[in-house]
């Protein structure tokens, strides 16, 4: 038998960097908390990029009861970053990386035992993640929990292990499966069931299951349990899923031989006011949600997420992209923390059916050139992932800007990309042009979509929305175009919006909010579902027929006809305002009615049973609560077209068109010089990255300009000296 005690009560918390003894010693005087636990769920939250990153102290007195058992284990399920164990006075433990699993053996127990674990957020040059665009809250936020075992026991510490290894290999033109399991214990022999049948072996047997119940994602996320128990009675178990499943480069993901796009969401594990310090229930209730807007993947960002989550994911047939936090900025000392990052994931999740792909990194090339240390720690974590995992593509998100002829997209077996053209710079259509060139370049290569997103503040609304306002309608356009563009790309292995959450990221400060990703389909308190939640729940939620109007909350419009929009996954929506018939508009997700607005209205829009609605006002000035950035606004609408002689050069000539004439190109150049002068970092990357210059090179003056911050007066200037070169 094993006997499992989750400590959660009765810690004492001291926010010190300070010899153990010392936090021992004035444990009484600590902060009482309970476990889960995070010390930056405010500061961490709040922007300023300020959050405490140091050592703190988790201190709690345990009994020989709680430990009672033959060999007592201690198990951390994450302390962020590093964690050093102390017991009864003696060092017992160093762990380096915060979101695995780690045990060590506690020895000389005594009456009454003292536990004092040191967990450290604070810089490395080897732990990662250092450079990140998400808080890297310090604690112990997941369970902590003594397992107690007899003398023969599974094995406990080697990478965190759960001590079985389920491989089930399905064959496609039978449907027969073959199980492997494999075991690891101090025992003679293991006892292992699998359905219904139970062998004695030393440490592995393998299984036949004939027509095996398939694990078909969404439709039926069937599950067998494998069970592995010794004649000391210590026991361990695991689920597994029968399934095979393919990537294509021109069909895309195929599961159990059917064509299966995988469509969905990236999530960060953090919630507003808490954190990472997350319970069972903070778990279920995203579960809840991703279910409702009927993804089938979720790619589980940016490093190993709670055993829980995983669980939900396998239960509920959603496809997983697992990855370790090897983050933006490659270190030279971090080689061996990748490593070891890979062998705790795939050791720890290996059995879950629900991981489709191991992540080797995300966007290591954004501040970090492409060398050979960092293409040789690439080759080794692929080789890692091979060797652990033979059943299991690897893969990897890209930067936008790495050239894709670059040798680091040789290394997985699958490729992906991140994109924001049209949100941090550049035009929706890039994003498609994007994919085209490389889908033409590059025919037998697997490409997918990792990350895309834009950031929306619920209380910022527009009728003209544009790049870059925070607008929930901008947020909404965007995700219209890419839901196309995906649509019509079904190579596309798979895509992930980024995010369906906001997060924390405690560096921010923009669009209204500080400390926060906005990009999120739903706020940080998972509370209000943003209009694109609503427009990809049309798209993917083929079951709870709904019809949603959207911007309710821009309320005062300064305008005499307004827009309505309505999201549903129904065939044809019938709007009234007032009561009074305005239309019946047949159509796919996206259903648009045009209403004049005289005073106070009632707007509803009906489907079959479904019904929504929202009222609206006409006002005389536009309502200011609604912009964002009022400087910002002014430049979105201030440039008139007609102002300018178009025998002339202008802002609204692209970059490239400019660049091409030696006039204005000096122009460019004296202008960029400057700018090399205000802001190296940025200028210098655009001057060294040609796949940069190339996209730029399609982009109006005007966009570039508005993107850099330059005001409205700096772009009348330009404007004004390239009005006066003829074309
Ligand atoms: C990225 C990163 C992600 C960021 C995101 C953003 O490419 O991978 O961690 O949060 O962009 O919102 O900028």
């Amino acid at each position: 038998m094993r006997k499992i005690t989750v400590l959660r009560d009765n810690w004492k918390f001291l926010k010190a960097d300070i010899p153990a003894e010392t936090a021992v010693q004035y444990a009484a005087q600590g902060e009482s908390i309970t476990l889960p636990h995070t010390w930056n769920a405010v500061d961490g939250q709040d922007g300023g990029n300020d959050y405490y990153r140091g050592t703190a102290w988790y201190v709690r007195t345990l009994t020989k009861e709680e430990l009672a058992g033959e060999k007592a284990y201690l198990e951390i399920n994450g302390a962020n970053h590093t964690a050093d164990v102390w017991f009864n006075g003696a060092k017992i433990c160093h762990h380096e990386g915060g979101y695995s699993t780690f045990r060590v053996e506690l020895t000389d127990i005594r009456e009454e035992n003292t536990l004092a674990i040191a967990v450290n957020n604070a810089d490395s040059d080897r732990v990662y993640p250092q450079k990140a665009d998400f808080t890297f809250y310090g604690g112990l936020y997941r369970e902590v929990r003594i397992i107690a075992v007899p003398n023969e026991h599974f094995e406990l510490i080697k990478d965190g292990t759960p001590g079985l290894k389920v491989t089930p290999v399905v064959d496609p033109k039978t449907g027969d499966a073959e199980v492997t399991v494999e075991t690891w214990h101090n025992a003679d022999h293991v006892e292992i069931t699998v359905n219904g049948e139970t062998q004695c072996v030393e440490n592995k047997a393998v299984f036949h299951i004939p027509h095996a119940h398939l694990w078909d994602g969404v439709n039926d996320p069937y599950l067998y349990t494998a069970e592995a128990k010794l004649a000391s009675g210590d026991a361990v178990s695991a689920r597994f899923g029968c399934r095979y499943y393919e990537c294509d480069p021109e069909k895309g993901f195929l599961l159990n031989g059917k064509s299966y796009p995988l469509r969905g969401v990236s999530r960060h594990q953090d919630r507003k006011g808490k954190g990472n310090a997350l319970d069972i229930a903070d778990h279920r209730e995203d579960m809840e949600i991703v279910k409702e807007l009927g993804a089938n993947t979720l790619r589980l960002a940016h490093y190993q997420h709670a055993q829980e989550f995983y669980d939900l994911c396998d239960e509920n047939g959603i496809a997983v992209w697992a990855e370790i936090p090897y983050i933006t900025m490659h270190m030279t000392n971090g080689r061996e923390n990748t490593l070891q990052a890979m062998r705790e994931l795939i050791t720890q999740c290996y059995n879950h059916p629900s991981i489709v792909v191991w992540g080797l990194s995300n966007e290591i090339t954004a501040a970090s050139a492409v060398n050979e240390d960092l293409l040789e720690n690439h080759r080794l974590l692929n080789d890692l992932c091979h060797h652990m995992d033979s059943t299991r593509p690897t893969t990897m998100a890209n930067v936008f800007m790495l050239e894709t002829d670059s040798p680091i997209l040789e290394i997985p077996d699958i490729n992906s990309y991140n994109l924001y053209f049209g949100w941090y710079l550049g035009d929706l259509e890039q994003n498609d042009e994007f994919f085209d060139d490389y889908h033409a370049k590059y025919p037998n290569r697997v490409i997918g979509f990792s990350e895309y997103g834009a950031d929306a503040n619920p209380a910022y609304h527009s009728s003209n929305p544009q790049r870059s306002d925070y607008t929930e309608e901008y947020q909404a356009l965007y995700h219209e175009h890419l839901w196309k563009m995906i649509e019509e790309r079904p190579y596309l292995w798979a895509t992930h919006v980024w995010n369906l959450f906001d997060f924390a990221a405690d560096g921010r400060d923009e669009g209204g909010k500080h400390g926060e990703n906005q990009k999120g389909l739903v706020t940080f308190d998972r509370k209000y579902r943003k209009d694109a939640f609503w427009l990809y729940k049309a798209a993917w939620n083929k079951k709870d027929a709904f019809v949603h109007l959207c911007s309710k909350n821009y309320v005062n419009r300064a305008e005499d006809t307004t827009m309505i929009k309505v999201y549903s996954n129904c065939d044809t929506v019938t709007l009234y305002q007032d009561g009074k018939e305005i239309g019946t508009k047949s159509g796919h997700l996206v259903f648009t009615f045009d209403v004049t607005l005289t005073g106070e209205h009632e707007i509803c829009a009906v489907s079959g049973a479904c019904r929504d609605t929202m009222h609206i006002v006409r006002v005389q000035q536009p309502d200011e609560s609604y912009i964002f950035n009022k400087a910002l606004g002014q430049v979105t609408n201030w440039f008139d077209a007609e102002e300018n002689d178009p025998a002339c050069f202008s802002v609204e000539d692209t970059y490239g068109e400019l660049l091409a004439n030696e006039q204005t190109k000096a122009v460019i150049e004296a202008m960029m010089a400057k700018n090399v002068a205000e802001r190296g970092d940025v200028a210098q990357s655009v001057k060294n990255n040609p796949a940069l210059i190339r996209m730029m090179s399609r982009m109006t003056m005007l966009s570039l300009l508005k993107q850099g911050g330059t005001d409205e007066e700096g772009i009348r200037q330009v404007n004004r000296i390239l009005q006066g070169i003829r074309k």
